[in-house]
């Protein structure tokens, strides 16, 4: 993987992941390839599910939706950053459109209830390409970085309440959401090297989700001047992740979506990849 001993690794790791083709040669974990991510994660599905699956309580609304904790694949990262984790097609392959579908047709018309402050009228097809991120629970403005901690109303959806219920129980922590981040991407989007710091609480982890087409994901140290490795990994439809400890306040980016087709996305669609990226703020 790529060391960042100087200041522009970063930039640079972000550029030539930018320009990632599958001939390009360049390091990246998959774990759908059986000992690719080795060096780095450790599988460590058969110690947790068997030792938590029996302590979940799964009388929720939208349990049916998730794979059974019997099924999970849990990875941890060995190398870098403590706390890092990821749980791997946490949906059953048919409530997989359902979700895509849900936040992207569902939230955005959910205008009042979910703080929606992107500023751009979603009546249409031609202004659902401008869309780029939607709010839910306490409003964060991505542009000044800063939360609405006035809001009186912070509605979070049904289902994000039963998937962080559900991971909490799991991961043994309690995590309260409260703040949420829905980030669309196009085609030819990315999200720049950036840390999450505008919680109050840097303690609880950030649960993160992706929907729809596959993505590169690169997670390195806590700045720029960090010897930490950034770390290359494919995120794939319904794959989530947990950053909590050392991780959680760490530089992260999506360089690149990749082109190829799913069946919860169709060519013509605008918004190819989905994130559901969750918080706890206080
Ligand atoms: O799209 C992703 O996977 C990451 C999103 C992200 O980094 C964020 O919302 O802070």
């Amino acid at each position: 993987m790529v060391d960042s001993g100087d200041e522009d690794i970063y930039k640079t790791t972000f550029k030539l992941y930018r320009n990632w083709t599958p001939e390009s040669n360049l390091p990246l974990i998959d774990f759908t390839v059986e000992k690719n991510y080795e060096n780095y994660f450790e599988n460590i599905t058969e110690t947790w599910s068997k030792s938590s699956s029996s302590s979940i309580d799964t009388n929720f609304e939208t349990f049916k939706h998730f794979k059974s904790i019997d099924q999970w694949k849990i990875y941890k990262l060995i190398k870098g950053l403590n706390g890092l984790f990821i749980i791997t097609g946490i949906l059953n392959e048919n409530f997989r459109q359902n979700w895509f579908d849900y936040f992207h047709n569902q939230l955005p018309c959910l205008q009042n209830d979910l703080n929606l402050k992107s500023n751009i009228e979603l009546s249409s097809l031609e202004t659902m390409k401008k869309l780029r991120w939607i709010t839910f629970g306490y409003h964060h403005d991505w542009n000044t970085k800063i939360y609405n901690l006035q809001q009186t109303t912070v509605c979070i959806p049904e289902r994000i309440i039963d998937l962080c219920r559900m991971i909490s129980m799991f991961m043994n922590f309690d995590f309260k959401p409260e703040a949420g981040i829905v980030n669309y991407y196009g085609r030819n989007s990315s999200l720049c090297f950036h840390t999450d710091h505008s919680e109050l609480n840097h303690q609880a982890p950030l649960i993160s989700l992706s929907l729809g087409r596959s993505a590169i994901f690169l997670i390195g140290g806590p700045n720029k001047q960090s010897t930490k490795p950034i770390i290359p990994i494919l995120l794939n439809d319904s794959d989530l992740i947990i950053m909590s400890d050392e991780s959680r306040l760490a530089l992260h980016s999506v360089p690149k979506i990749l082109p190829e087709s799913i069946s919860t996305v169709n060519d013509h669609q605008s918004i190819h990849r989905i994130n559901v990226n969750i918080r706890q703020v206080f």
